[in-house]
């Protein structure tokens, strides 16, 4: 199935912490839509949207974030800001109704991009448990 091929495909991309097409985004060397951005953080619509809203939200600066299993105190305050950052986009976005806030890990967990990046996904009924 699609779903089994798109865990295949992330489960093989591996974690090489080289650059990514993220890093082309923050560069604006490559057109994304932007929904917000601060001097730490930049939140763009996800290019293959998974629900009505899908934006992600990434540090500007990686700092050896590529996964959230990457993280280390000194990350405490980014990791918080993109959170924060997540409720702000869901609020921008008009999700009164709800929405869900998702970061893939590791070939598990389906990440295909090692830029850590928080999935802020809304403007449908969400279902549990997720795929
Ligand atoms: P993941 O959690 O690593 O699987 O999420 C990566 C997301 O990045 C995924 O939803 C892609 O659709 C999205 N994306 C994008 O928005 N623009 C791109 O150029 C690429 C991926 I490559």
């Amino acid at each position: 199935t699609n779903e089994e091929a798109a865990a295949k495909a992330a489960a093989t991309t591996a974690d090489t912490g080289g650059p990514t097409i993220f890093d082309n985004i923050i560069a604006k060397e490559i057109p994304s839509n932007i929904v917000y951005e601060d001097e730490k953080v930049l939140a763009f619509r996800d290019i293959n949207p998974q629900a009505p809203v899908h934006v992600l939200v990434i540090p500007k600066v990686r700092d050896g974030l590529t996964g959230l299993d990457k993280a280390e105190p000194r990350h405490a305050e980014i990791l918080g800001q993109l959170l924060y950052t997540a409720k702000v986009v869901a609020e921008k976005e008009g999700l009164a109704n709800g929405y869900r806030v998702v970061i893939n890990n590791g070939g598990e967990g389906c990440q295909s991009v090692y830029h850590l990046h928080v999935h802020v996904l809304g403007g449908r009924q969400m279902k549990w448990p997720p795929g």
